[in-house]
């Protein structure tokens, strides 16, 4: 049998489960690509299923009581309250805590069915992909393999942090490597050629590689000619981007500008950070940075999310064949917009820590605005903010289908531990809401669970009977010379945005200036806010380069709100920015993305969260015997 870690992660480790000494363990499959090895927190896995924080329970809070009641009190609570809102008040906010298909995306349908209001799913990625598909018609690329024995770059990506498969498949192919990032990060460090960049700048940077390997003389005419469209504009654009104008405005030195171009000639693989799609001018990045390997003759050498390359019909999934949501909320607004709720049923997600100024959901919860209702394996901020909560089995105590936005191995993970107590998997909830809504018989609720499953996956041409059968399947690798855009071709003049108004070329507006940049980097203890059971809080701490440092407490404030924070001086961060490392909270307790930035990106609605614009001024550090968290 095999597991696939249901995790948002690159990764997507594969692992055999086994009994040792009547203890289940997960051992990290030794083939390619989990190589064997795992992270921090595919070891705290088993551990975390008798976490002290799991939801065994559902829990009703009435008058800041907080009682165990059974699912049925719990279901018909939650189905009043969704009878007396108009469905468009009605918002559920679902991500990525568990990449199953029947955990994730299948329990939409409910909320599709009833015409309930969603969000707009941009929080992570994009704005990348949607930027890439305006010029490629999509936005997967190079697999594993691709990544073997190949030149690397990491671009807005903390690999060795985050992506650490890829990383080591990189590092073991023994070829030059190299990284563009805004901080000295760890993959910064052990890369052969790291490229300090200002933030927001990358674009500049690419488009500066691209008039070179032009002026060179050092791009694929065979494959410009033939498969591409608008390389004669793009040429003529990109004249403007020199060298000095690359040096002026991303700060990078002319001689390591001068390296990263030669690298280029070398025909690497760009592993694009998702991260690039939450900076400013990110979109643009990534439109540029793909365009490097058109030039290059390269289909597969560029790698973002292959999520959309192995056929699953995620639209299926979530119902959007039969009906559509009353209103889409940008992930970046939902905590600027929550006025607009009276109800907020929220699932595989820790919206009030992970999104731009969630702890505005908390807040309208607490003054009653909204009902808050949220299914959760553990108790998180959302969960402690809720007025009901239910419990969810971890993604080892169901069966599920599990894909990976990297690799091309489809998984059916079979439960290898019972759910505690009460826990019930999202489709039950789903159904048994149905039932008290009236819509049972709704097309999207008739269909059993599973049969959904099997259709939405045919087009990786398995069917779920097979994929039950093998527990692992590898899917064939996409086309690389089909490209669904307007022309059929590459577009590096993009007649796919122009027919939608926006820019046929990556353009760049200069970042704002005089004020500190927050950013993000990754922390290898959890992904993104799990985990904290097993590790622990993240520092309420950031980093800046010792001539910014003003005190050892400051407050980062900006237009959205203002956090308290402990401040480090760290030269591996640049003049200008401030970093803080994982999803936590400051000081008071407040989330950090309190100040986070929240409007959304032009193409795929991504707020540009990674180029929080703050200034900081020192704060009194909270003194001893003094409560510090909220
Ligand atoms: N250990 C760990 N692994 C994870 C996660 C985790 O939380 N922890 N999260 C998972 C998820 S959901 C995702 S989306 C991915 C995260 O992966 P990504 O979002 O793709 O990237 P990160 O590795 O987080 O690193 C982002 C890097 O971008 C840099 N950066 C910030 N602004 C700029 C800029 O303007 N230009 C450039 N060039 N760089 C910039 C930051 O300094 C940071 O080093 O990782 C997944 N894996
Ligand atoms: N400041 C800051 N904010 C960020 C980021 C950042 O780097 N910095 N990164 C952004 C990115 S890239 C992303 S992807 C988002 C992630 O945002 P989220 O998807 O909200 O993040 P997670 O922490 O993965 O939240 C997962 C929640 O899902 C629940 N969960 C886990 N497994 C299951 C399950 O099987 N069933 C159910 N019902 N629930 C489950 C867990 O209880 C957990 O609280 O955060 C974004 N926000
Ligand atoms: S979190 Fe990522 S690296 Fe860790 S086990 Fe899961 S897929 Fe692998
Ligand atoms: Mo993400």
């Amino acid at each position: 049998m095999v597991l696939a870690c249901t995790r948002d992660c690159y990764d997507t480790c594969l692992f055999d489960p086994v009994t040792e000494g009547g203890l289940l363990r997960l051992r990290p499959r030794p083939d390619f690509p989990t190589l064997g090895f795992t992270c921090a927190r595919g070891a705290a896995d088993v551990k975390r299923l008798s976490s002290p924080r799991r939801v065994k329970t559902p829990l009703l809070k009435k008058e800041r009581q907080t009682v165990e009641v059974g699912w049925d009190r719990a279901l018909s609570e939650l189905a009043e309250r969704m009878k007396e809102a108009e469905p468009r008040r009605i918002l559920h906010i679902d991500y990525d805590g568990n990449q199953g298909l029947l955990t994730w995306y299948l329990p939409a349908r409910l909320f599709n069915a009833m015409g309930a209001a969603s969000t707009d799913y941009s929080i992570c990625s994009s704005e990348g992909a949607e930027a890439i598909k305006l010029h490629w018609g999509r936005a997967w690329g190079a697999l594993p393999e691709h990544l073997q024995g190949r030149p690397v770059v990491f671009w807005a990506l903390d690999a060795a942090t985050s992506f650490i498969h890829g990383f080591a498949i990189a590092k073991r192919g023994r070829r030059p490597l190299a990284a563009v990032d805004v901080l000295w990060t760890r993959t910064m460090k052990s890369v052969d050629l790291p490229v300090l960049v200002r933030p927001g700048t990358d674009v500049v940077l690419a488009l500066g590689v691209a008039r070179e390997i032009i002026e060179r003389g050092a791009y694929d005419r065979d494959f410009v000619e033939k498969y591409t469209y608008g390389f004669d504009k793009f040429a003529t654009y990109v004249e403007r981007y020199t060298p000095e104008f690359v040096a002026a405005e991303t700060g990078v030195p002319r001689e390591t500008f001068e390296r990263l171009v030669e690298f280029y000639l070398e025909k690497p693989v760009t592993v694009i950070g998702f991260a690039i799609g939450r900076t400013e001018n990110g979109g643009e990045a990534a439109r540029a940075i793909s365009l490097l390997h058109a030039l290059l003759g390269d289909p597969a050498g560029f790698y973002y999310s292959n999520s959309g390359a192995w056929g699953i019909d995620f639209r299926y999934l979530r119902g959007l064949h039969l009906s559509s949501p009353s209103r889409v909320v940008p992930m970046g607004l939902v905590g600027s917009e929550i006025g607009n709720f009276d109800v907020v049923y929220v699932w595989n997600a820790n919206p009030v820590l992970t999104l731009p100024q969630g702890n505005r959901i908390a807040e309208a919860a607490e003054r009653g605005d909204i009902f808050l209702a949220v299914h959760t394996p553990l108790m998180d901020e959302t969960a402690e903010a809720a007025h009901l909560v239910l419990p969810a089995p971890l993604y080892l105590e169901k069966d599920d289908v599990v894909y990976s936005y990297w690799h091309n191995y489809l998984v059916y993970n079979k439960a290898v531990a019972d759910p505690p107590g009460e826990a019930r998997r999202e489709t039950w909830v789903m159904q048994e809401l149905a039932k008290r809504l009236g819509l049972e018989s709704h097309p999207l609720l008739r269909e059993d669970p599973w049969d959904a499953v099997d259709v939405a996956i045919r087009g990786t041409g398995i069917t779920l009977d097979e994929l039950r059968r093998r527990g692992v399947v590898k899917l064939a690798a996409p086309n690389y010379y089909r490209y669904p855009t307007k022309t059929g071709k590459v577009e590096f003049y993009s007649v796919t945005a122009e027919e939608r108004g926006l820019p046929p070329l990556p353009t760049y507006a200069k970042p704002r200036e005089g004020w500190l940049v927050l950013t993000f980097p990754p922390s290898p203890l959890y992904t993104n806010s799990q985990f904290r059971d097993i590790y622990g809080d993240p520092d309420a701490a950031v980093a800046v380069n010792p001539e910014d440092y003003v005190s050892p407490c400051v407050y980062l404030y900006n237009e959205y709100g203002e956090v308290l924070v402990r401040a480090i001086a760290d030269s591996a961060v640049p003049k200008g920015v401030v970093a803080y490392w994982g999803i936590g909270r400051g000081l008071r307790g407040e989330p950090i993305n309190a100040v986070a930035r929240g409007e959304p990106g032009p193409y795929g609605g991504t707020p540009r969260l990674y180029t929080t614009y703050v200034k900081m001024r020192p704060a009194p550090c909270p003194g001893q015997g003094v409560f510090i968290r909220g």
